[in-house]
């Protein structure tokens, strides 16, 4: 089992989902949808919903898409913990719900964070001679690829890699959830940090037709993260609210072009779509203690399972 007390190596978490597959291959299954740069598994773990669930919706989760954001990878785990051994007390919404979860998206640059440079924040993969190492794995998405709002250099920490989806990691959720797009009706990736409930666009200053819907959920699981913890968490649309973090310390500009969440809005028309950036506001920004790790958790597990029952509610 996995202790929620500490960050955890890639190894401990894969044996951790192993286990879990192993000892409920009813509820979990495992499957390897592609490979990272560095030739490293890229593992996604279904957690099926009840047996006689009639009109089952999907719903996709990554976490640790950016190397740095740790808490992101175990407010995942975390989640997936709660899915598995808290199934009986989860509200009966939830339960026409498949899970799609991967963990750890960024694999690489998650293991140079742990051993070399604690910030990266892109992935490995080398690039040619005379460049620098890594793409961002949030600019490199078929969605508006190309134009201002994303790097070109490939020092830049906001580098969007050689084309869209140049990059393995890219591609392996690009075929996965093109496979079967219409099953899928949530789209939440996990980031740190600023508690922000964002959603599309993020490439323009300008929000889908559906918004006060998807605002309306968001809402709704900002609610339900204060009630778990206390804590607030904005809600918005990702150019308008993300203009002023530039307090991330990445000189985002009012757009952010070719991110995983516009993409599944705008290609794989998954209604919900959304980007959440976990704790703090800024005090340890992306060098969370790890005693923050349960209730980062909480806060993800109440997001997620409000969205679960919105989603399983609607006709
Ligand atoms: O800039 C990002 O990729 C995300 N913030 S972070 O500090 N974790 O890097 C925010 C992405 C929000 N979504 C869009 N802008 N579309
Ligand atoms: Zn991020």
């Amino acid at each position: 089992n996995l202790t929620f007390e500490r960050y955890h190596k890639i190894h401990d978490i894969y044996k951790y989902i192993d286990y879990l597959s192993q000892e409920y291959p009813d509820i979990v299954e495992i499957e390897t949808i592609g490979k990272s740069y560095e030739n490293v598994p890229l593992r996604v773990i279904r957690i099926k919903p009840d047996q006689n669930a009639t009109d089952v919706k999907a719903i996709w989760i990554d976490g640790g898409i950016h190397a740095r954001e740790w808490i992101a990878v175990s407010s995942v785990l975390y989640l997936i913990n709660e899915l598995v051994y808290n199934r009986d007390s989860l509200e009966s919404y939830m339960k026409n719900i498949e899970f799609h979860i991967i963990p750890i998206l960024n694999p690489d640059g998650y293991k140079y964070s742990h051993e070399k440079e604690r910030l990266w924040r892109k992935n490995r993969n080398k690039q040619s001679a005379n460049s620098c190492i890594g793409a961002d794995l949030n600019r490199n998405w078929d969605y508006h690829w190309g134009e201002s709002g994303a790097s070109k250099y490939s020092c830049a920490e906001i580098y969007r890699g050689v084309k869209a989806s140049s990059e393995r990691e890219t591609q392996a959720v690009v075929q996965y959830i093109m496979k079967n797009p219409n099953k899928f009706k949530g789209f939440l990736t996990f980031h740190s940090y600023g508690q922000y409930i964002l959603y599309p666009w993020g490439y323009a200053k300008r929000v889908p037709s559906d918004h006060k819907e998807v605002h309306r959920v968001g809402q709704a699981m900002a609610t339900a993260i204060k009630k778990a913890t206390s804590n607030e968490y904005t809600v918005g649309n990702s150019a308008t609210l993300l203009y002023p973090a530039a307090v991330l310390g990445l000189k985002i500009t009012p757009s952010t072009k070719c991110a995983s969440d516009d993409w599944a809005k705008g290609v794989a028309k998954i209604k919900y779509a959304y980007t959440v950036e976990l704790k703090d506001t800024g005090k340890y920004g992306f060098i969370l203690p790890p005693s923050e790790i349960l209730s980062t958790g909480k806060e993800a597990f109440a997001a997620v399972s409000t969205l679960a029952n919105e989603i399983g509610s609607e006709k």
